[in-house]
């Protein structure tokens, strides 16, 4: 049997356990809404807790039937097979992709199923040249002692993913996972099913065992997510989504101490100084700003400008706000699509309303396009830009999570890092400016997990990533993956 299936219209998607498509038998399944058009594009099977015992089970199961003890030669070489497959199906992941969430194709293709290849083949290369600490330790009348840690898998990994980058993040913690012997139980998100499906069958594909990777369908309290987070047979949780989210799973996790790795939200700042190439900076914002229609836990939702360049900025962020092209995702020249869903799309819409109580003003956007009857069903925004607010205002300290900016003017260096530190979150900052000292200096001095200097979303996936704050707790990405996904055993011998 396939996981998706296609009757009329619209696809059935089913859960995957112990390398089984399990369908609900007199269980509920869940609508999947395409959010370009608002048309019903897949029945969702959603998993009870029964299934998700199954799924725990037979993960643990595969682990104990010799997972964990495959040399990781092998399961490197797996994890390449896994990303040959993914580009001879490329299209059909960028087509899922596409499908779920209303993104671009251009950004379907260059950035999430790019990614996907990249993380499988990033993480073999990883896993395969990791060593281990030792250490000689010298002890009492010349006598010493080696002592060795040994990293064995951490076990059965919960991995809950939300719906902006699904296929990249969800491949971005099961390629590690994988290449460190666990076995995992995925969780993504209830609006973008598709690709983990998908990717089910391209890991049967490449050999992988029955029970190590399986996916369980549905949404967090009282379903799937909380059926997971809270199973006593699960040995860590990672987890990207809200900050509330991840509070809420911490807690129940720290009932039986197992390890979290949280990537949460963010609410961005990118500071330009006067020194700087306008055009760069100008392409770098129009990206961090409006990439995935703001719906990237990295966009910048604060824009500090020195003051004189600030109208400068202002004026041509907004002709750039202009001239993004919202359509059809399946047309390459759409640089911009819909909301994740009409619920995110009201608590967008519900910080338009804030900012003009709060006394914004709205350089560009703040409305919903009228694009046509085909996508009049769609979850729309206009890019927005704003001017007048300060820091004090809950526009420019919730995290929004859509296409907005609010643009604030600054004097000094000093005033600019203050201001820019003045989150509860910390996940990314972006500095722009053509003086190379103040662009370390003040890059070193953001209190974040990653501080870019000149670019944005640029990523070495050897480099620990995460945040600081509400932006989550612990690194994943290179060694700190490989940390995470592994247990320690230090061996310590007299010799
Ligand atoms: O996220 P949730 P939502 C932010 C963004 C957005 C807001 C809400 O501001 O507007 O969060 O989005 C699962 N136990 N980000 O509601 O709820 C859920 O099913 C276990 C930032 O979609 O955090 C999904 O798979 N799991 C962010 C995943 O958690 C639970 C990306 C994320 O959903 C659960 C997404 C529970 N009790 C949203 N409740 C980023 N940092 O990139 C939910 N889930």
């Amino acid at each position: 049997m396939v996981g998706t299936m296609t009757t009329s219209a619209v696809r059935v998607i089913h859960n995957y356990v112990n390398g089984e498509y399990t369908e609900t038998h007199g269980g509920r399944s869940f609508a999947k809404m395409n959010p370009a058009t608002g048309e019903v594009l897949a029945d969702v099977d959603e998993a009870d807790q029964q299934l998700v015992d199954h799924a725990v089970m037979s993960a643990r199961r595969a682990l104990d039937n010799g997972w964990a003890n495959t040399p990781v030669r092998e399961r490197a070489a797996l994890l390449r097979r896994a990303a040959d497959r993914i580009e001879e199906r490329f299209e059909e992941f960028v087509a899922a992709e596409i499908a779920d969430t209303g993104k671009p194709i251009t950004q379907a293709r260059e950035l999430d199923v790019a990614r996907a290849l990249i993380n499988f083949r990033t993480f073999a290369d990883v896993a395969a040249a990791a060593g281990q600490e030792s250490f000689l330790t010298d002890l009492a009348g010349g006598r010493q002692a080696l002592n060795y840690a040994i990293r064995k898998p951490l076990g059965v990994v919960a991995v809950i993913v939300p719906w902006n980058l699904p296929l990249l993040l969800l491949t971005w913690k099961v390629a590690p996972a994988l290449a460190c012997g666990n076995a995992v139980v995925v969780k993504p998100s209830e609006e973008t099913p598709s690709t983990a499906a998908l990717l089910a069958e391209v890991l049967e594909e490449v050999g992988l065992p029955a029970g190590v990777y399986n996916v369980v369908h549905g949404f967090g309290a009282d379903s799937a997510g909380e059926f997971l987070t809270t199973h006593p047979g699960i040995d860590g949780v990672t987890f990207t989504g809200s900050s509330a989210t991840g509070s809420h799973v911490m807690k129940s996790v720290a009932q039986r101490v197992r390890p979290v790795s949280f990537e949460l939200g963010g609410k961005n700042a990118a500071i330009v100084f006067d020194d700087v190439d306008i055009d760069e900076a100008l392409n770098g914002l129009t990206k961090s700003v409006f990439a995935n229609t703001g719906q990237v836990c990295l966009c910048t939702e604060r824009v500090y400008v020195q003051r004189n360049v600030f109208d400068e900025i202002a004026a041509g962020l907004v002709e750039r706000a202009e001239t993004l092209r919202l359509g059809n995702p399946t047309d390459e020249s759409t640089t911009t699509g819909p909301l994740i869903s009409q619920a995110h799309r009201a608590k967008v819409v519900g910080y338009f309303a804030l900012a003009e109580q709060s006394g914004a003003r709205t350089l560009t956007g703040g409305g919903i396009p009228d694009l046509g009857p085909d996508l009049a069903g769609g979850s729309w925004v206009e890019p927005t830009l704003w001017t007048g607010l300060s820091n004090a205002d809950r526009v420019v300290r919730e995290e929004i999570f859509g296409p907005v900016a609010a643009l604030i003017p600054f004097d000094t260096e000093e005033e600019a890092i203050g201001l820019a530190n003045d989150t509860q979150y910390g996940l990314a900052a972006a500095v722009w400016t053509n003086d190379l000292r103040r662009g370390h200096r003040v890059a070193q001095r953001m209190r974040v997990g990653i501080s870019w200097v000149n670019t944005w979303f640029t990523r070495e996936l050897r480099s620990p990533f995460g945040g600081v704050g509400l932006s989550g707790i612990g690194r994943e990405g290179g060694d700190s993956s490989l940390h995470f996904y592994t247990q320690p055993t230090n061996v310590c011998v007299q010799l």
